[in-house]
């Protein structure tokens, strides 16, 4: 098999990067390496040292922004995840971002953190922290993603794309920690979730993400 992404199951990158494979219909392996304990030869993959890292043959790539762009650009398929227009395909990137820089440190750095890895690691979990990440911090957020949805079935083009994918990858963390969107009050982010959550893919890795979870208690 000539892909291999470097990871772990809970790391909300690493699923990103496993849905858009899924989506493209591409196997994969998924080689296990810690964010916590990475082993000296990953650091030539990447030498941030951060997961996930693909291997396609030859190349190697880190980041799961450039891998997910990588793989719609080079196995075009069955599905364009970025997008049919070059409009299409900026709004994408922007919501993608905003899901990886503007979501993942509350709901993955901060949530995720503090009540799963957290307690894990048999370190505190500070509720004050989640509380306000859940009740201040990430309302604002909520309140422009729902706008910026509407009443569509996906971000952009009404069709699945990284956007989407990149939002569902972030509030797994936040769902694994315990925490919902409130569907009363972000109905349409809510019922968003719900459908990327529903693709066979997710459910696939959200079994084995269950095992892990359970696992570490
Ligand atoms: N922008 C990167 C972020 C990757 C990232 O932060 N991964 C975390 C795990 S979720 C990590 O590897 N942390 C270990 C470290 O920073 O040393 C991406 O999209 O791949």
């Amino acid at each position: 098999m000539s892909l291999i992404v470097y990871g772990v199951p809970l790391s909300p990158y690493v699923r990103k990067v496993c849905l858009c494979l899924a989506a493209k219909q591409l196997d994969y392996k998924l080689e296990i390496v810690s964010p916590f304990n990475q082993p000296a030869w990953f650091f030539e993959l990447n030498p941030l040292g951060r997961i996930p890292a693909l291997k396609d043959g030859d190349l190697v790539l880190a980041d799961s922004s450039v891998i997910c762009q990588y793989l719609d650009d080079k196995y075009t398929g069955n599905t364009a995840l970025l997008g049919d227009t070059v409009e299409q395909t900026a709004q994408v990137r922007w919501l993608e971002k905003y899901a990886d820089y503007e979501l993942a440190p509350l709901t993955t750095f901060t949530v995720f953190q503090q009540r799963v890895i957290n307690l894990g690691m048999q370190k505190v979990c500070d509720e004050s922290l989640v509380k306000l990440a859940m009740n201040e911090q990430l309302p604002p957020h909520f309140d422009y993603l729902e706008g910026v949805l509407g009443h569509n079935d996906y971000f952009v083009g009404n069709a699945l794309t990284l956007a989407d994918i990149a939002f569902a990858s972030q509030i797994i963390n936040m769902q694994h920690a315990g925490e919902q969107i409130n569907a009363q009050r972000w109905p349409n982010l809510a019922a968003l979730f719900e459908r990327v959550k529903a693709l066979p893919a997710m459910q696939t890795l959200l079994q084995s993400e269950q095992a892990m979870l359970a696992s570490m208690q």
